[in-house]
């Protein structure tokens, strides 16, 4: 892993607390944990990065009432190793990366039992929990990626997987996972040290 990448996602996660929130404090947040997933390459690929997820305190409506904000998770991943131009990029169910070519992640985490909720893509009104989008190469292999999601929650994160596949997840259109393809990186949740953060802020 990039150092330099580490060190700007640490310091991006740290200030991450501060920013946005012009009018209310982060109370609704202020007991959740952040979580972070170091990525590894599935067997024969060269992938790596770290992704963190954050507890984001967003307006949730119209109008600027306490009562009508709540405690969104912000995603932000540094990838480096990429091959194409975008790679699909999921929770997967398992946080289990005990099988080297990345099936033990099993399938997109989701809120759901079995199969009745359909894959998409973030911003779809139907989605897996798990259904982050893609990773978009900068034409150099690497990614940034940050979005403040509002439909998966933090505290059902821990344990699960991510993974990072080898092509473009094309939403909906191909169900049920988006066709991305082959797993080439996977990664474990877990909780994230606060001292390992706050020293990359200093
Ligand atoms: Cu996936
Ligand atoms: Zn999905």
């Amino acid at each position: 892993m990039t150092p330099l990448l580490v060190a700007a996602l640490l310091a991006a996660v740290s200030l991450a607390a501060a920013a946005e929130v012009p009018l209310f404090t982060q109370e609704g947040c202020s007991n959740l944990p952040t979580l972070v997933c170091t990525v590894q390459p599935t067997d024969g690929y060269s992938v790596e990065g770290v992704v963190y997820f954050t507890p984001a305190w967003r307006r949730r409506g119209v109008g600027e009432q306490p009562d009508l904000f709540t405690c969104y998770v912000r995603i932000m991943a540094a990838v480096a190793g990429l091959t194409n131009p975008q790679h699909g990029f999921h929770v997967h169910t398992y946080g289990d990366v005990s099988v080297s070519d990345g099936s033990s992640t099993g399938g997109h985490f989701t809120n759901v039992a079995g199969d009745e909720i359909e894959h998409g893509l973030p911003d779809d009104e139907i989605r897996h929990w798990g259904d982050l989008g893609n990773l978009i190469n900068d034409g150099k292999g690497n990614a940034e990626y940050d979005r403040v999601d509002k439909v998966v929650r933090l505290g059902a994160l821990v344990g699960r997987g991510i993974t990072i596949h080898e092509d473009q997840d094309a939403g909906s259109s191909e169900q049920p996972t988006g066709a991305s393809g082959t797993r080439i990186g996977f990664c474990v949740i877990g909780y994230a040290n606060p001292e390992v953060i706050a020293s990359a802020s200093r």
